[in-house]
């Protein structure tokens, strides 16, 4: 980063105090990962400088000669990696492509049925505050009070009540698995269209560490940033005979210009995804989930849904007597990051919930396994009865430090790397 040093010093610090971070820290929110050099390489490309808006062989610009090909190599590892008919590699994140799904095959004030938000499903599939809640009708489903977990008997009750357009099944704070087949079927039955959204867990249905929702599902969204480990961005999949509507949706739609240098980096991302590594790589994330879960139970932590079938796992914080904001708080002082998460039927608000999310995409990226996953709980069970003692704080902070360098992770430059 020579020239971002000479040009932009306060930028380069900064970003340079980033990477430390990373380097020295035990990052464990779900949603985050490490990505390759390779990724980086290609996000950072010249690839930045083109718009080419449109699809290969058909764009409203000239020079785009390299980047048809680009993109329809990554369409076309899409499709083989998860065994889909089409895939549009556009859209710029998760949002926007859930978005593009609705424009598709939902008119205004139709039924959206999705996972309600403080239960673990996403803005974006029906809640208020979100276009998708304002612009069409939301319906929701949660998990159940006895036992934190989908109960597809009553999903079926409330798609045969609502009668949705659409049912989405995906999540961000759900430790078990989703049944693709369940949800398919209902959806058939009421007459609607089921979108699975597996930005979570993409990686591990690559890796057969989760069934795939294909082919149970019409449509297919992921993030390219999760499990899936690519830079940020999104894939749509789906049958042929909604290929037309989808990309039309997402351009002109929504969207204007694709983002050229994401796209490539996506193809790097899948092309990665379809080694025997990558392969071990998912079932390692899960493995690591459940050691991690493991020792949190043995040493009395409440976990939503008693456990972990995924890359994540939730904590109801309320028995230790510490909310999740103060407890997500103190762990990032000692060096631990998660997020303060609500937790099903949770008595507290959004801003400062009960609960902890906590996953192990990133550290299974470094190459810990089993053993690390057990020191991680020993420490957050000290940071958390300890939630005041800055003192202890800091002391884990330096052995999470010392760890971390046993396990080195892509694009984190080295101990002694300029700041400034
Ligand atoms: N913000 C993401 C997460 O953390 O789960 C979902 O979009």
């Amino acid at each position: 980063m020579e020239a971002l040093r000479a040009t932009d010093p306060e930028i380069y610090g900064l970003v340079r105090r980033e990477e430390r971070y990373q380097r020295d820290s035990v990052r464990l929110i779900p949603s985050e990962n490490y990505v390759s050099q390779a990724v980086l390489d290609a996000s950072g490309s010249v690839l930045q400088n083109k718009y080419s808006e449109g699809y290969a062989g058909r764009r409203y610009y000239e020079g785009q000669r390299y980047i048809d090909k680009i993109e329809s190599l990554v369409c076309a590892r899409a499709c083989a990696l998860f065994s889909a008919e089409h895939a549009n590699v556009q859209p710029y994140s998760g949002s926007p492509a859930n978005l593009a799904v609705y424009c598709a095959l939902l008119q205004p004030g139709e039924t959206i049925m999705g996972m309600a938000l403080p239960h673990g499903g996403h803005l974006t599939h029906g809640w208020d505050v979100s276009a998708s809640g304002r612009f069409w009708h939301p319906v929701r489903y949660g998990v159940t009070r006895e036992t934190g977990r989908i109960d597809m008997d009553q999903v079926r009750e409330i798609a045969r009540q609502q009668r949705p357009r659409i049912i989405v099944a995906g999540a961000t704070a759900y430790p078990r698995q989703f049944d693709f087949s369940a949800f398919g079927e209902i959806a058939r039955e009421v007459g609607a269209y089921f979108l699975a959204d597996i930005s979570h867990i993409a990686g591990l249905v690559v890796a057969e560490a989760h069934p795939s929702p294909l082919p149970h599902a019409d449509v297919v969204m992921t993030t390219t940033h999760k499990t899936l480990r690519g830079p940020r961005g999104a894939i749509l999949l789906c049958r042929e005979t909604l290929a037309e509507s989808i990309d039309k949706a997402v351009f002109p739609g929504l969207q204007g210009g694709p983002h050229n240098q994401t796209t490539a980096a996506i193809g790097v991302a899948l092309r990665e995804a379809a080694t025997p590594e990558f392969h071990a790589y998912g079932r390692q994330i899960v493995s690591n989930a459940r050691a991690l879960a493991e020792e949190l139970l043995a040493r009395g932590f409440d976990l939503v849904s008693g456990g972990t079938d995924n890359h994540l796992i939730l904590i109801d914080l309320t028995g230790k007597g510490v909310i999740g904001k103060k407890a997500s708080k103190a762990l990032d002082r000692a060096g631990i990051v998660c997020n303060y998460n609500t937790v099903p039927f949770d008595p507290r608000k959004p801003f400062s919930p009960s609960g902890i999310r906590l996953g192990t995409p990133s550290v299974t990226s470094r190459g810990m396994r089993e053993p690390e996953m057990r020191r991680i709980a020993a420490w957050i069970d000290e940071v958390v009865a300890h939630v005041d003692d800055q003192e202890v704080h800091k002391r884990i902070a330096g052995e999470v430090r010392e760890m971390c360098r046993a396990f080195p992770a892509p694009g984190l430059g080295r101990e002694g790397d300029p700041v400034v």
